[in-house]
């Protein structure tokens, strides 16, 4: 039977749209982190909306379930199979096209697989701003970035990506398409179900295209690097912040000394901005088109610092300084990546409790595993930690044993706090038991009843998300 689903993809698509050697596959099998590595019967590349409805609908009459990939740097383990080896991966590689851009709508078309940093282009070269600014936007696609609801670094300013997009293009699972492709700002006709694909990680259907809203262009910007005593003064920080950003606040993120010191160890060119160690420091970006943004940041820190809250800043005077500021912030994957073993944790809370959270968990957790190193930063203003683990000096196998109990411990805690355990990357595979334990029975049943609703067959990424 799925002998003849290859042959059958082959027939339909072309040979060079069907890779079945494990050495063509093995890119796609394994995700950015290398702790999700799986097999599949085949990964197949679409070219075009109505190839992704073949697709999927010869992988439904053949009963074999669609792993749908884009950029393949999600951080839950969702856009790559598992090691039952009975799926597709279906990737939205080849499908990058801008569609259109319409300057009365103000908006971008664009197909699924177009990576995130082509669609900053081409609302750069329209004179407009797809705010949407993440670590790794050259290899993530939009696709990918609607299907996880993706944050970033202007979620403060622009929100999640759910609020970008107006309209949607949809390969359900039963390989119909639903053209929801409208650029519509208001659209009152039911429930809005371009909602339901967004963040749905795969598991309701393919998302091939989508209208973007456009924004005002920022070409102005002030950022800089601050030391803080403690994530409670970064909280603090943040109205004042707000009042003197005046709307145009942007960024506000946190780097605890631990992250910075991975940084400094593996990344290459980057240096310490002060001449003393900080247990905490900030990155603050004010964008806007005139040259006030300047003032106004300088007029935060002053405010900040005469009420305590600041130990030290260095703005940024040119886009060289600039960028090498927020190399400091955006490294922190790569580095943490390189040093070994890691445990994520995405979560978030009620800003007014980040503090708290981080006074008390740490401890307990030093208790678990000693030597344990945090490795804490994120988007402090929209009150989300990468709250992530790196195992004691040389000892891996010390917090690969003790994983389980490390995160439920965190995530207890998340819990009693009113937070979330996943605050932008999702649920994929990484968290998908753990969702049953932190979300209520109400909302596991709901979302299990959409899931039946539109893909009763199990077609669409089926073992990912739902416990
Ligand atoms: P993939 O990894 O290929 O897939 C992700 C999920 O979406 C999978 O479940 C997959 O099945 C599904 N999917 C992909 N494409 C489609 C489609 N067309 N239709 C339906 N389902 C689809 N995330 C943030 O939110 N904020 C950050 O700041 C951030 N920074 C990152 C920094 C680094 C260094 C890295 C490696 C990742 C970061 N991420 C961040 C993770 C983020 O989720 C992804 O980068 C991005 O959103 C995923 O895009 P992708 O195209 O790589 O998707
Ligand atoms: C970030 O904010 C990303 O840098 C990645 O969301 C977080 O790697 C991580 O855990
Ligand atoms: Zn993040």
């Amino acid at each position: 039977m799925t002998g003849d689903l290859v042959s059958d993809l082959r027939a339909a698509l072309g040979d060079r749209a069907v890779l079945t050697d494990p050495a063509d596959m093995a890119a796609y099998v394994t995700d950015w982190t290398g702790s999700f590595t799986g097999t599949a019967l085949a990964v197949v590349r679409p070219a075009s909306t109505s190839e992704v409805a073949t697709a999927v609908r010869l992988c439904a009459a053949a009963g074999v379930g669609v792993v749908p990939q884009g950029g393949n740097t999600g951080l839950v383990g969702g856009g790559v199979p598992d090691s039952g080896g009975d799926q597709i991966v279906l990737s939205l590689g080849r499908m990058r096209r801008v569609r259109e851009v319409d300057p009365v709508a103000d908006t971008l078309t664009v197909e699924a697989g177009t990576p995130l940093a082509t669609v900053q282009s081409a609302a750069a070269d329209a004179g407009r701003l797809f705010p949407l600014s993440l670590g790794f936007e050259g290899s993530c696609t939009i696709g990918g970035t609607i299907a996880t609801n993706a944050g970033g670094t202007a979620v403060l300013r622009y929100g999640m990506v759910r609020e970008l997009v107006l309209g949607l293009e949809v390969v359900l699972p039963d390989g119909r398409v639903w053209d929801g492709l409208r650029p519509l700002r208001k659209d009152n006709t039911g429930y809005d179900l371009k909602q339901l694909f967004i963040g749905s990680e795969g598991t309701l259907g393919v998302v091939t295209a989508a209208v973007l809203r456009l924004l005002p262009a920022t070409p102005r910007r002030a950022t800089a690097f601050v030391a803080l005593e403690s994530v409670e003064a970064a909280t603090a920080l943040l109205p004042l912040l707000r009042e003197h950003g005046g709307g145009q606040l942007t960024t506000w993120e946190l780097l605890g000394r631990q992250a910075l010191d991975l940084v400094l160890a593996h990344l290459p060119g980057v240096r310490d901005p002060f001449g003393t160690r900080h247990e905490w420091y900030g990155l603050v970006e004010i964008a806007g088109t005139s040259d006030d943004v300047d003032e106004r940041l300088e007029d935060a820190l002053s405010a900040a610092a005469s009420q305590g809250l600041l130990l030290d800043a260095v703005l940024a005077g040119s886009p060289a300084q600039r960028e090498s500021l927020w190399a400091l912030r955006e490294g922190v994957s790569e580095a943490q990546k390189s040093e070994g073993a890691t445990l994520k944790h995405d979560v978030t809370l009620p800003i007014s409790s980040l503090a708290r959270f981080v006074a008390e968990v740490g401890p307990v957790l030093q208790e678990a595993l000693p030597g344990v190193r945090l490795v804490t930063y994120g988007h402090v203003g929209d009150g989300n930690l990468h709250y992530n683990l790196s195992a004691p000096v040389g000892d891996d196998a010390a917090l690969q044993a003790r994983a389980g109990a490390l995160t439920r411990i965190i995530y207890d805690a998340v819990a009693a706090l009113g937070g979330s355990i996943s605050a932008e990357h999702g649920i994929g595979a990484l968290k998908r038991d753990a969702v049953a334990a932190y979300k209520s029975g109400v909302e596991v049943d709901l979302m299990r009843a959409v899931k039946q609703a539109i893909d009763p067959g199990g077609v669409m990424n089926s073992r990912k998300v739902l416990p």
